[in-house]
């Protein structure tokens, strides 16, 4: 019986079935996938590792019950013990639509800007008092939208300085490991090194905190807010006056 060559090089078990058909058995070793050799010179890029986990809000140390408490305003970010990576600033935007900023927390790497365009018929000022992050965009117009740069880790507070009730918060840092939880307040960090660092953590009703963790870490890791302030900031006008009628600049 005549044997294709072909089958003489298909895997050894069908090389094996054929031969005890009749046929010689093939001398030489059956094909085989070449192995794999891993690289000669480029060393392998360090592990990265994701880090998922859960902000929950509470008030006098208990899980908070008002139902009005948002856990997506908030921020998370991850700072090495050996020293941040210097993040990749970004372009982002905060809309002034119905008398209220869109998204009404940000959070963006250091050196990033951020864009307001103005979506409401009406005039709407945008400015901030936050050390040096400060800044006065003046008057914005429907449809219009100026720009501010942020070149300083920390919290901003935005205002309106024509309406009193329009707040919001970029929250700046200095990691490129960050993320807004969503409404569950659930969020996974990535491209984390390993080794100890510390996750940090805000919500706009409460302070930053901060807890050591070891990455890599298995399971969700819960960190708790405390609500300690107002829903809306006490804050002044820009030019450190009460709000009154008619401040319209
Ligand atoms: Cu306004």
């Amino acid at each position: 019986m005549q044997v294709p060559s072909a089958l003489l090089l298909a895997a050894w078990s069908l090389a094996a079935t054929v031969a005890g058909a009749g046929a010689a058995a093939p001398q030489a070793s059956p094909a085989r996938a070449p192995q794999a050799q891993p690289p000669a010179q480029a060393p392998a890029p360090p592990p990265r590792y994701r880090l998922a986990g859960r902000i929950e809000l509470t008030q006098d140390g208990r899980p908070a019950t008002d139902r009005a408490l948002d856990p997506s305003r908030a921020a998370v970010w991850f700072v090495p013990d050996a020293g941040a990576e210097r993040p990749r600033p970004l372009q982002a935007a905060m809309t002034t639509v119905r008398k209220q900023f869109e998204p009404a927390v940000l959070v963006v790497p250091v050196g990033s800007t951020v864009r307001f365009p103005n979506q409401d018929p009406i005039l709407h000022n945008v400015f901030s008092v936050s050390g040096r992050n400060s800044f006065d965009l003046g008057l914005v117009g429907a449809g219009q939208g100026k720009t501010a740069t942020f070149r300083e880790a920390g919290l901003v507070r935005v205002f309106c300085n024509v309406h009193h009730g329009m707040f919001a918060h970029v929250m700046v840092v200095e990691s490129a490991h960050y993320a807004a939880p969503d409404g569950a307040g659930r969020f996974v960090l990535t491209g984390l090194p390993g080794g100890r660092g510390r996750l940090r953590f805000w919500h706009e009703r409460g302070e930053v905190g901060e807890t050591p963790v070891e990455v890599p870490r298995a399971g969700e890791l819960v960190v708790r807010a405390e609500i300690t302030r107002p829903k809306v900031p006490p804050h002044r006008n820009k030019f450190g006056k009460s709000y009154t009628r008619g401040t319209y600049e």
